[in-house]
């Protein structure tokens, strides 16, 4: 039986490719819906970009929901300098045909939950956990009915992308963050430190290319694209592919391997806004409550998405 999935996200390309991940394994993952939160770029693109990738994958049957523009207590800050203006610069490709699903992004993932057996839905973050912190202040009977939280976000040994200390979609919103890692649902994280090791050589993105089919180009270009502030940046070959690896990682668990551990979210520093304390050596007494990830068998994670990617 596939995992039923809602995945809130603000695209983003690699957020793109996370979704392109799903849609093409649904024999591991049923996507009930994506929900778009403002983050990457403002909302008003976000909610664009995800259905301008459904339509990518010719799959206009999976309903996008716009949530909220602006984290629950700041100012909205966004990404351009990684992503582009549009969010999702690189291919050209045509402006969606599909139109946003009726209501608010809030109230389908609410809905959506107290709609289905207890424990059979996860929700698979890859942006500001501003959606999904609304959802359960608004509705709080709906948090023991999530199966699992997989998101990306947060860093341990890679510290901080958009500030020293913290990873640019816990930063964004860190009042959400918080509200979501105390929640008490299992909660994985993929942070950083796993997806620097996931980087896009120059030797992978040709296999995307080489797909040679509408998808496989539009990823190329992607990758091409936010690739060449990645290496200015970190010096390395290629760009880390974060959002991906939380689908690949619902697809094949067994590419990673990490710690129970206490994660809590920084929320009053201004100097570390928005780190999240992972306590990766053990030395609190804190209680776990979540699986921190801290490796990922790169090669395999390549492999498995150029392999689905070739069936879109
Ligand atoms: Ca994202």
């Amino acid at each position: 039986m596939p995992r039923k999935i809602i995945i809130d996200t603000d695209p983003g390309q690699d957020d793109a490719v996370a979704i392109l991940l799903a849609l093409a394994s649904p024999e591991e993952i049923e996507v009930l819906g994506i929900t778009a939160v403002a983050g990457n770029v403002p909302l008003e693109l976000t909610a664009k970009n995800a259905r301008i990738v459904c339509e990518l994958a010719g799959h206009t049957d999976i309903p996008v929901y716009a949530g909220c523009d602006r984290p629950l207590k700041r100012p909205l800050v966004t990404a351009e300098h990684v992503h582009g203006k549009t969010g999702l610069d690189g291919p050209v490709l045509p402006d969606p045909e599909m139109p946003l699903a009726e209501g608010h992004a809030v109230d389908f993932i609410i809905e959506t939950l107290r709609a289905h057996e207890p424990g059979t839905v996860t929700l698979c973050p890859l942006g500001p956990l501003t959606n999904i912190a609304t959802a359960f202040q608004k509705a709080p009977d709906i948090i023991d009915r999530v199966q699992e939280i997989v998101l990306m976000g947060g860093a341990y040994f890679e510290v901080g992308n958009i500030t020293p200390a913290a990873e640019f979609n816990i930063y964004v919103d860190p009042e959400a963050a918080d509200i979501v890692f105390k929640s008490g649902i299992h909660i994985v994280v993929i942070p950083l430190d796993v997806t620097h090791g996931a980087l896009v050589t120059p030797h992978r993105n040709d296999a995307f290319r080489a797909l040679d089919s509408k998808v496989g180009h539009a990823v190329a270009e992607m990758t091409d694209f936010f690739e060449r502030f990645d290496k200015e940046k970190y010096g390395s070959e290629g760009a880390p592919l974060h959002d991906p690896c939380v689908t690949a990682y619902l697809i094949r668990p067994n590419l990673f391997s990490g710690r129970h551990i206490n994660v809590e979210i920084e929320t009053q520093s201004e100097l570390t806004l928005g780190m999240t304390v992972a306590d990766w050596w053990r030395v609190t007494d804190r209680a776990p409550n979540a699986m921190f990830i801290g490796d990922v068998d790169a090669q395999g994670f390549f492999d498995l998405l150029t392999e689905r990617l070739a069936r879109l």
